[in-house]
């Protein structure tokens, strides 16, 4: 392939990359697939694509004096092995645990530096692509083949790997842990926030805004016996299947009398960290004082936390105040 249009094209392949990876993270339906696979391709296409950079500029890379331009060139390549073997790895039930930091932390960590690299570098130095560097049979073909290797392996290599029973992961590349176990699954609440286990006699529940009737809940007003299977899928690479109990937010609005022109329901930790749902969407949610047959445990968000179905883990505002 010209030099040009395979420059450009690895910057594409790492910014599809990039944007598909950032999206999947907060993805959590079974119909949003297609972005996962998308990624995944387009991993093997920077392979590819890179493999073609290196046979071009690899004498560079043992001449005696680097420049700065070898230098961001070498690190961007490191980062492309980086990317890519955490990625593939971590999808084919890679264990390997780094400074505190799973596969899939560090494949995420690698392609941020990825992305900001190659931007930098096509922002200083990416020459126009110009029209013969697209024309002609042969690099369409050449183009096209690289593409469609990428569309065809992917899903080949996902296939092998269930086959193989190594991919016990969910389409988000999420792995199981400790389902219907009640407290017992991972706890990776507290990203943002620190807090002190709350007192239950004295914490309450406030539900405000566009109701008619603002409450204020005490614990036991919300042991409601409403349940709800959901999957609790951490970005940080772990899922859990859980039966949650406690009240359905639907039943809380209606007892506080939603007012028409409510649109949307935030979730407001103790600590401030917070989010929001459509109000449709946040009805059918839950607020869980329950996890299996046990009460939520600090750590889990006690005395309350949202179950988000289809949401991601981050959406699961735990130790709900408001
Ligand atoms: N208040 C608060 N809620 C939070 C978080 C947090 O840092 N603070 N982390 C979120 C994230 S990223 C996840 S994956 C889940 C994790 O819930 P767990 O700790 O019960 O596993 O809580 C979410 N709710
Ligand atoms: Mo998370």
């Amino acid at each position: 392939m010209p030099p040009r249009l395979t420059d450009w094209s690895l910057a594409l392949a790492v910014w599809i990359a990039f944007a598909t990876g950032v999206i999947s993270l907060v993805m959590g339906r079974a119909e949003q697939w297609l972005v996962f696979a998308v990624h995944g391709a387009v991993g093997l296409w920077l392979a590819v694509l890179s493999i073609q950079k290196l046979r071009r500029v690899w004498l560079r890379l043992l001449a005696r004096t680097w420049d700065r331009w070898t230098i961001l060139g070498a690190a961007a390549a490191a980062l492309v092995v980086t990317a890519i073997t955490t990625g593939v790895w971590w999808t084919l039930g890679g264990e390997l645990v780094v400074l505190g930091y799973n596969l899939l932390n560090w494949h995420i960590i690698a392609g941020l530096l990825l992305v900001v690299f190659v931007s930098m570098h096509m922002v200083a130095r990416a020459k126009p692509l110009r029209g013969r560097d697209t024309a002609g049979r042969r690099t369409a073909l050449r183009w096209g083949g690289v593409a469609l290797l990428g569309a065809v392996i992917w899903p080949l290599q996902q296939g092998l790997g269930r086959a193989a029973g190594v991919t016990e992961r969910r389409f988000t590349g999420s792995r199981e842990a400790g389902s219907f176990g009640g407290n017992a699954f991972p706890t990776t609440s507290w990203v943002a926030d620190n807090p002190q286990p709350v007192d239950p006699v004295l914490w309450r529940l406030a539900v405000g805004g566009a109701v008619d009737r603002p409450l204020a809940l005490a614990h036991d007003e919300l042991e409601h016996g409403d349940e709800l299977e959901a999957i609790l899928d951490c970005t940080g690479g772990f899922f859990s299947r859980q039966i949650w109990r406690g009240v359905t937010v639907g039943r809380l609005l209606d007892t506080a009398g939603a007012q028409q022109s409510a649109r949307f329901v935030s979730f407001v930790s103790v600590t401030g960290y917070r989010w929001s749902l459509p109000i449709a969407e946040a009805r059918a949610a839950l607020l869980a004082t329950h996890v299996g047959s046990e009460p939520l445990s600090h750590a889990h968000g006690a005395p309350l936390r949202l179950v988000a179905p289809g949401q991601r883990g981050f959406i699961w505002v735990t130790l709900c105040t408001d």
